[in-house]
């Protein structure tokens, strides 16, 4: 990755939504939509949980929301499924420590956007040597969105990464809303992922639009 294409990267990680059906009681298309319009930098779709849609109808579902993602600009990646990032050609896909290896996502996918979550300095170091482009961390703090987390560690890793002085772009992750981001980002984190602060807001575009400006103004102090 040049300097540049890691610039890029940070810039998208901002406002990073990540949403399924189980995220939301709306019509999924509608809640990314108001999303796009809010502003966020990029999406993942992550299609999971007992009432997940399969096959055919998760491929058709993930179709028309990188429809949407295109015409925005927005980078569409998948999570955890790489031969349906394949089939779609979406922009990356993102993979936690219980999936497909990274190295191996890495040599499939060529040059897309490779995420990888990562819990402590030495899976950040391997998620480096394997080719990831970003690094997702977390929870940051309690979730009720996923049942099977690692313990919530705030923002120590994050913290220990950049004293490191390592520039992988991080994206923080888990119960992460408009009045706990500021810290995430201050930590030295790129962006924050999002599921329900936006997927079951009231208003995702408004929330979107407040995270945004939350991020911009957060980075811009440092
Ligand atoms: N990985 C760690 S926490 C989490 C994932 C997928 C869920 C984040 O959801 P929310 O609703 O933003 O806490
Ligand atoms: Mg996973």
């Amino acid at each position: 990755m040049t300097k540049a294409e890691q610039q890029q990267i940070k810039q998208q990680l901002s406002v990073y939504f990540i949403m399924g059906t189980t995220n939301t009681t709306r019509q999924p298309l509608d809640v990314v939509k108001e999303a796009i319009q809010g502003g966020i930098t990029m999406f993942q779709f992550r299609e999971k949980g007992e009432k997940a849609l399969q096959g055919d109808e998760k491929k058709q579902l993930a179709r028309q929301i990188q429809a949407l993602c295109q015409e925005a600009n927005v980078p569409f990646i998948v999570n955890d499924d790489v031969q349906l990032a394949i089939d779609l050609d979406a922009d990356g896909v993102h993979v936690g420590q219980e999936d497909t290896n990274a190295k191996d996502v890495r040599e499939r996918i060529g040059n897309k956007i490779l995420g990888v979550s990562t819990h402590n300095l030495d899976e950040v170091k391997q998620a480096m040597k394997d080719g990831a482009d970003y690094v997702g961390m977390g929870p940051v703090y309690p979730t009720e969105t996923k049942k099977d987390t690692r313990s919530v560690q705030g923002v120590s890793l994050i913290t220990e990464v950049r004293r490191h002085a390592l520039q992988i772009p991080i994206v923080g992750i888990g119960g992460i809303t408009y009045d706990n981001a500021a810290p995430v980002i201050q930590a030295g984190a790129d962006g924050i992922s999002i599921i329900s602060a936006i997927s079951q807001s009231a208003d995702p575009k408004k929330a979107a639009e407040e995270l945004k400006s939350l991020v911009v103004a957060e980075k811009a102090s440092l």
